[in-house]
């Protein structure tokens, strides 16, 4: 299975790995990349030379093309716009915001920017701020999420476009993602079903919740800070969405109990006070497999599904 994203970025399949904060790093990017699909590290909150060591990794790691995502609101996203540089990184990501007044730069030197956007109007600035495609996610996703549903956000992405559109959010397996491509998408990002990746290094404890979750185990908290995060249901999250409507808990408090949850989860295995982000799609995610195999099965799958689907119309 291939699509023009393939050739725009010289990857095999048409397959992301989503950037994930205290998650993505080079080992997992590395992985992704080796089975043929675009490995991604996570630049996150962290600086500079923590994401240049990590580079220099994954470029030991795999000769293929990777990409590094870059949370625009991260207080080193200036540094690390310019590391990103020096390193000689092809293929970015963003997420958090818009990258508008980084994108000429880039752009100069022959990176390749695929801003993530959760709506039409944030898709048609980064085509017109030259950005090479786009990925369109939707609020199923694990994470920080828009409104729109996958559904819904990337046929009208498809329409308001010319670049390439990737679908994410909800997608882990070849139904998904021969859904998103009948959308008009050309590829697609997953988060959660990578997650489970053998070459993942995230605590056991996520990993374990992710493979037990059901349908309905992921819960939205942080509209009240105009932050919606999806995670899996836990005393932190369900703590949490108490206090958002406790009329006197203020935003600067709410703030303040999200810090360092996403690490106490991911690094530690907390599984009292840590967030566990991930996506309303994690209930069918049941096994934990090489990303090679990940990527692959989910292509054969949409592969096949696809040359079927004009039987189905009677
Ligand atoms: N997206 C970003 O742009 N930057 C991030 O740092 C980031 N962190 C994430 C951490 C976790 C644990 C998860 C599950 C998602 C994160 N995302 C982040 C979103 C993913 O890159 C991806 O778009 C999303 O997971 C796709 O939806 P899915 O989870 O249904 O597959």
């Amino acid at each position: 299975l291939q699509s023009q994203i393939c050739d725009v970025l010289g990857i095999q399949y048409p397959v992301f790995q989503g950037g994930m904060a205290w998650i993505a790093d080079a080992e997992l990017a590395a992985a992704v990349s080796n089975g043929g699909g675009l490995g991604i590290i996570s630049a996150m909150n962290a600086n500079g030379e923590w994401l240049r060591g990590q580079i220099r990794k994954a470029k030991e790691l795999t000769d293929k093309p990777f990409g590094v995502n870059i949370m625009l609101m991260s207080p080193f996203a200036e540094e690390v716009a310019k590391v990103v540089v020096e390193e000689g990184v092809k293929i970015l990501t963003t997420g958090a915001g818009n990258p508008g007044k980084f994108i000429a730069a880039w752009k100069a030197v022959g990176i390749q920017v695929i801003p993530v956007v959760a709506s039409v109007g944030l898709a048609r600035m980064m085509e017109r701020s030259g950005a090479a495609a786009v990925v369109a996610e939707g609020s199923e996703s694990g994470g920080h999420i828009g409104e729109s549903t996958t559904m819904t956000l990337v046929p009208q992405v498809c329409d308001a476009v010319s670049i390439p559109v990737i679908a994410a959010g909800g997608i882990a397996d070849g139904r998904g993602m021969a859904a998103a491509l009948m959308l008009g998408a050309c590829g697609v990002q997953m988060g959660t079903r990578f997650l489970v990746a053998s070459e993942c290094n995230v605590h056991e404890n996520y990993k374990k919740r992710v493979l037990k979750a059901k349908d309905i185990d992921t819960i939205v908290t942080g509209r009240r800070q105009g932050d919606a995060t999806r995670s899996l249901k836990n005393r932190f999250s369900r703590d949490f969405a108490k206090e958002e409507m406790n009329p006197e808990s203020t935003v600067e408090e709410l703030e303040k109990r999200g810090v360092g949850a996403l690490r106490r989860a991911a690094v530690e295995g907390d599984e009292i006070n840590g967030c566990f982000l991930a996506g309303q799609i994690a209930g069918l995610v049941k096994k934990e497999q090489p990303a090679a195999e990940i990527i692959s099965e989910v292509c054969m799958q949409a592969e096949e599904l696809l040359k079927g689907a004009a039987k189905w119309a009677r």
